[in-house]
């Protein structure tokens, strides 16, 4: 019996993720290395630094330490920047009323991010208090496509994994939660179809009841 739903935060609950790669182009092309769409898709849901790594491949350069430490810093900040400029329009279809039925419905509910904004991201969007607990990529040391996240969104809801659903919109987010034995409901990214347990294009007339048995 599904007690706990646990939301991927970037792609899912809000839109941030194209502030993401915006931030990522700037930062790449300082380096001559033009990103696309499909690298996109590749970078969701990784940490800042693996998805550095990936690019720097992608890139074939290499950067010391300190340079790479320097890149994230300033990836980072142009990110922020654009987060200062959220707002409720950011948040995805349908989530606000779906996270109020559940909340009405007395489900548990969890964050499972990877990023270390997201509770100030929760924060600027007037979410953090619809969420029983909030599980970003500064609490465990292994990010996505690890497991720990989703599993310690678990443990903190006092739940057992065949306990929850998870929502993701990344590949290396669907990996995630069904490394940790999950199932998992991608959200709004067709790619995924074939990956993740169940597929919806977002929450509107998404009905939880039906999902309630699943596991
Ligand atoms: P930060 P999620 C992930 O969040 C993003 O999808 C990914 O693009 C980002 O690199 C990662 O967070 C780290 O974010 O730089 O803010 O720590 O999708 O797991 O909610
Ligand atoms: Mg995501």
């Amino acid at each position: 019996m599904i007690k706990g739903l646990i939301f991927d935060l970037d792609g899912v609950i809000v839109n941030t993720d194209i502030y993401h790669f915006e931030a990522w182009k700037q930062v790449a092309s300082q380096y001559s290395i033009q990103l696309d769409s499909s690298i996109n898709e590749r970078l969701k849901g990784l940490s800042r630094r693996d998805s550095w790594n990936l690019i720097m491949e992608l890139g074939n350069i290499q950067l010391s330490d300190e340079e790479t430490n320097l890149v994230l810093e300033t990836k980072n900040s142009l990110y922020r920047k654009e987060l200062k400029n959220l707002s409720r329009d950011n948040i995805l279809l349908g989530v606000e009323d779906f996270l109020k039925e559940l909340n009405q419905k007395d489900f548990k509910l969890a964050i499972g991010s990877s990023s270390k904004n997201a509770r100030d991201i929760l924060h600027y969007l007037n979410l953090s208090s619809s969420f029983n607990s909030i599980i970003d990529g500064s609490m465990v040391k292994n990010l996505k496509p690890s497991p720990d996240i989703f599993i310690k969104a678990a443990k903190t809801l006092d739940l057992e994994t065949n306990q929850c659903l998870v929502f993701e919109d990344a590949l290396s987010g669907v990996h995630a939660a069904k490394a940790g034995g999950f199932k998992v409901i991608a959200v709004g990214n067709k790619e995924l179809i074939d990956v993740a347990d169940y597929y919806i294009d977002n929450f509107l007339n998404f009905k939880i009841d039906e999902y309630a048995t699943v596991s």
